[in-house]
């Protein structure tokens, strides 16, 4: 498998796993996203994630939680835009445009975000198109079975593993005959996105066999309600749970994690390292 992902001007080595920082840009009422203090308050929290090893900053506009409402191209573009330009000026670190809109893409990419996450695999109209223009740019291909809004509602499979499987090798051929090489791609089981709580820790079970698919693997599992519901936890309370599930998913295969709590995950991490070098 290649080691090196290009992220635009940038170069992602994933011998070792790599820690994708969550950006929140949850807006307020007050205001579009786009005013000073919030951007201010996002550079800070982007410099403090960076300090402490993230090496992929993720930013999304779209609350993708199950149940949540649907947001306007303008409005995720307005949240996304300035905070993604404010980053890309003072910070040398690949950004992640956490999107579903082609229009939305084409910008963060024209913007200088060097990675697309999209949740939704690329299957939205003209998102092929939009980041097949752009040869050095890194997508990650999640899997979801159904929508937001609905996805928690009684998810079945026929087999989860070779379900998801069969999802990704059409993602990738799609996005082949679209002119998107697979060395551009990542791919992501979507934990909690139309997964049972039992589904989701049987996915983080069984994640090695992605592997054979030969692209690197994205994991977040980051206070997600499969901790939450487990440990009777609120959201606050995760970050025991969260750091156990990134372990777990970087021995499973995973090169990159997405979390909340980077200070803490590459911590995690390194011990998990310690153990690999001196096997
Ligand atoms: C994921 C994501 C994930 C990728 C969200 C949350 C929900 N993108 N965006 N993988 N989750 N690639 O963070 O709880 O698991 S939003």
């Amino acid at each position: 498998m290649l080691k090196n992902l290009h992220c635009k001007e940038l170069s992602l080595n994933i011998e070792t796993p790599q820690v994708m920082g969550i950006l929140n840009v949850t807006p307020d009422s007050f205001s579009d996203g786009g005013n000073f203090s919030q951007i201010d308050a996002a550079l800070k929290q982007v410099d403090q994630m960076i300090s402490y090893g993230a090496a992929i900053i993720d930013i999304g506009g779209e609350s993708t939680r199950p149940g949540a409402k649907d947001v306007t191209e303008q409005d995720e573009l307005d949240r996304v835009i300035p905070i993604l330009k404010a980053i890309k000026e003072r910070f040398n670190v690949v950004v992640s445009v956490d999107t579903s809109k082609a229009a939305v893409m084409s910008e963060a990419i024209n913007c200088g975000a060097g990675m697309i996450n999209d949740v939704r695999a690329l299957q939205n109209e003209g998102c092929l198109q939009a980041v097949a223009q752009h040869q050095n740019v890194a997508i990650c291909l999640m899997h979801m079975q159904g929508l937001p809004r609905t996805m928690q509602h009684d998810p079945q499979y026929d087999n989860l593993i070779v379900d998801i499987s069969t999802f990704f090798q059409q993602r990738i051929s799609d996005c082949k005959k679209a002119g998107i090489d697979a060395s551009r791609l990542i791919l992501d089981p979507g934990f909690g996105f139309g997964k049972s709580l039992e589904q989701n820790y049987r996915l983080l079970a069984h994640m090695a066999k992605f592997k054979s698919l030969d692209l690197p693997i994205l994991a977040g599992l980051s206070r997600k309600s499969m901790i939450g519901k487990l440990l009777n936890r609120e959201v606050d309370e995760r970050l025991a749970g969260s750091l156990a599930t990134a372990i777990i998913a970087v021995q499973q295969g995973a090169k990159i994690i997405r979390v909340h709590d980077v200070k803490e995950t590459v911590d995690a991490l390194k011990i998990l390292q310690a153990i690999e070098k001196n096997k």
